[in-house]
């Protein structure tokens, strides 16, 4: 079974196509990350900076989860992310959605031993 820690940087890490990224990009890759299987994820957001400094954000700054779980944290800089969202008219298994490129604290939910990312919570 894929792990926690392999799950988030399938659906979370592309650290590579910055900045080239076109109006296209969520519609392909949210197909290319196998997020379309099944069903259209709603929401999904991929971050465009190097693993290492990724990971680095568990050792951060500690934040509350939207859930209420205390193991979030939140990046100390701004990074280049890209939010994905499904459009309204959308309909399984034609997932459209929209591509915003955004510069954002990031929050993730960190787990495990190595202590790595496994949620992505959201961005302020
Ligand atoms: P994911 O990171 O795969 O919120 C639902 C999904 O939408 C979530 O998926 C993230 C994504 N999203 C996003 N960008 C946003 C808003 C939402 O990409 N702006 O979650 C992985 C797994 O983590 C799930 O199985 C649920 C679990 N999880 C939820 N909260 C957790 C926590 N506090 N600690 C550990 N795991 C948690």
């Amino acid at each position: 079974r894929e792990s926690q820690a392999k799950k988030f940087i399938r659906q979370h890490m592309d650290p590579d196509s910055y900045p080239n990224i076109g109006s296209s990009y969520c519609n392909q890759m949210m197909r290319r990350r196998d997020m379309t299987k099944g069903r259209c994820k709603p929401v999904n957001t991929f971050v465009h900076e190097p693993l290492v400094d990724v990971q680095a954000v568990c050792f951060q700054e500690k934040v509350t989860c939207k859930d209420g779980q205390s193991d979030c944290y939140q990046s100390s800089s701004s990074m280049s992310i890209t939010d994905c969202r499904l459009t309204n008219g959308s309909k399984y298994p034609n997932c459209a959605y929209r591509t915003s490129q955004k510069k954002r604290h990031i929050i993730v939910a960190c787990n495990g031993n190595p202590y790595v990312p496994v949620h992505f919570d959201g961005s302020v």
